[in-house]
């Protein structure tokens, strides 16, 4: 399928509410509305993941912006806590309420076969957002997110530029084990860093999460010790924003001792960015809610969608960062 590539602006716009009126124009037309919120109004049941890192917060936010009322949704929205079984169920749930349109942010890529078919088997279109899954691309409509394989060779290409031929020692705080953000990361990553003297010693999940992040890197450096590290590659900020604490604990300079690559580029992250505590942030854009809700709107009224659409990242330095930290919507 031809990738369709979407530029940050147009998502970032999207974010700040601007393409709303957009959408709303085009309220109802060709909807399946059930009739159970009046005959215009789309039924939407939205799997988040949970509620794991400020990422998801943005993301949640902006998919709670773009599904409202006043947009012509009736949302129903469950967090699964990060917890696969939980999610699936509540897909399950959607489909029994036979809902208009599902949207999934698969927690894993593995296991959604059998739900998915049902969902289809019901009639009832399935929209992926963010994360994607391993099942066949004829089980749902469309997936629309950012390439998370490309994040991960731009950490990577950061490192083999900085680090080179210098022999380096690096950690790697891994995301939720099983996500496609997880998986391709380090696939991106490792890709870019082939043939430096990079030397991945260690790799374990902190399941995106701060708390996660702080464990795994204290673990690290007990094992290591700050002599024994010199960069930590973090799958996502809020595990990057762990390690800083677990660094500092230690007495080390985060951003100096041991230098920390990491990806999302949310607001805490870009801050520890400008303060030298991270030396180089990938970004991934959560703002895709606007984004989703058109392809809901495409997919009900029957339209051909892509079965892809990418939204485009930027990456950032200590500099870039201090200059455009005010002005980021997330
Ligand atoms: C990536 C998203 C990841 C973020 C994490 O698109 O799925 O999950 O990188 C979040 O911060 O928890
Ligand atoms: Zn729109």
């Amino acid at each position: 399928m031809r990738k369709k590539t979407l530029l940050a602006g147009l998502a970032l716009l999207a974010g700040l509410g601007l393409a709303t009126t957009g959408c709303a124009g085009s309220n109802g037309a060709g909807a399946a509305g059930d009739g159970s919120g009046g005959d215009d109004v789309i039924t939407v049941g939205f799997a988040q993941t949970g509620s794991e890192s400020g990422w998801r917060s943005a993301n949640t936010e902006s998919m709670k912006e773009a599904f409202s009322a006043e947009n012509g949704y009736d949302l129903i929205f469950n967090a699964a806590d990060n917890d696969t079984a939980a999610q699936i169920a509540a897909v399950r749930d959607f489909i029994n309420q036979g809902v208009d349109a599902i949207v999934i942010a698969p927690i894993v890529e593995d296991g959604w076969d059998d739900v998915l078919q049902e969902a289809a088997d019901a009639g009832i279109p399935v929209i992926l957002e963010d994360r994607t899954v391993s099942a066949s691309d004829d089980l749902y409509a469309s997936w629309v997110g950012l390439d998370f394989k490309k994040e991960g060779v731009m950490a990577g290409e950061w490192a083999a530029e900085t680090f080179g031929d210098t022999p380096t020692k690096m950690v790697v705080l891994e995301g939720t084990t099983g996500s496609a953000p997880a998986n391709d990361r380090a696939a991106g990553f490792d890709e870019a860093v082939e043939g430096t003297a990079i030397e991945k010693i260690d790799s374990q999940t902190g399941d995106f999460t701060r708390d996660g992040g702080k464990t795994v890197m204290e673990g690290f450096l007990q094992k290591y010790g700050v002599d024994g590290i010199d960069l930590v590659y973090a799958h996502n900020d809020d595990m990057a924003l762990g390690a800083i604490e677990a660094i500092e604990a230690a007495g080390a300079e985060p951003g100096v001792d041991i230098q920390i690559v990491s990806i999302d580029a949310v607001k805490d992250g870009m801050q520890a960015l400008v303060d030298g505590k991270i030396n180089f942030i990938v970004e991934c854009n959560p703002l895709l809610g606007e984004l989703t809700s058109g392809l809901v709107r495409d997919v009900l009224a029957g339209k051909d969608v892509e079965k892809k659409v990418y939204v485009e990242d930027q990456s950032f330095t200590q500099e870039q960062a201090a200059e455009v930290i005010d002005s980021r919507p997330y």
